[in-house]
């Protein structure tokens, strides 16, 4: 449903985007034939300012109220997983993670229960991406050096889970990943 919206949305814009263009395109024609030659500029920047003022104003009532992208913000998460990253490997564990000497464990995640992932980095930036069993991304959050990021997610099929690097981070990067099991 969410997916067939954002589709939509991108439709809307790309027809709005058309006709703009169209319209343009149209008017450089008559161009010659305009009255006031290129006096007639300002009112060609009317109606570009318009329909920019009018985009940028579909843009931010749709993504400005779902701001700063913090999904389940009013629940308490029910487990806490912590993730260090070094190249090139993931370090997940329900205890904070020693930078020093990080160690992670195998981990199992109840399902429908609300988790939330302290997202860090012990070196350089890493991505920490959530795939589902069919290899679907599902969600994902930077990991950064001396930043811990929380992601929140809610797991509803159980299955394997993958977590797969999406920062280019080294020659070791494409091998990065790790798993998890969702019960
Ligand atoms: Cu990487």
């Amino acid at each position: 449903m969410q997916q067939q919206s954002i589709m939509l949305f991108f439709m809307l814009l790309v027809g709005i985007g058309t006709i703009f263009f169209v319209s343009v395109f149209v008017s450089s024609l008559n161009a010659d034939k305009d009255a006031g030659g290129t006096k007639n500029v300002l009112k060609k920047r009317f109606w570009f300012t318009l329909i920019l003022i009018v985009v940028l104003g579909i843009f931010a009532a749709a993504t400005l109220p779902k701001s700063p992208y913090f999904t389940y913000a009013n629940e308490t998460p029910s487990t806490v997983i912590h993730v260090g990253t070094i190249q090139f490997s993931f370090f997940l564990s329900t205890k904070p993670i020693d930078p020093k000497s990080p160690s992670g464990e195998t981990i199992t995640i109840s399902h429908d229960q609300l988790v939330e992932f302290r997202v860090t980095s012990f070196d350089v930036n890493h991505g920490f991406a959530v795939y589902d069993p069919s290899m679907r991304l599902i969600t994902q959050v930077q990991a950064m050096p001396g930043y811990i990021n929380n992601l929140r997610y809610k797991f509803s099929e159980p299955g394997e889970y993958h977590i797969f690097c999406l920062e280019f981070c080294g020659t070791g990067h494409p091998v990065m990943q790790t798993t998890f099991k969702v019960i």
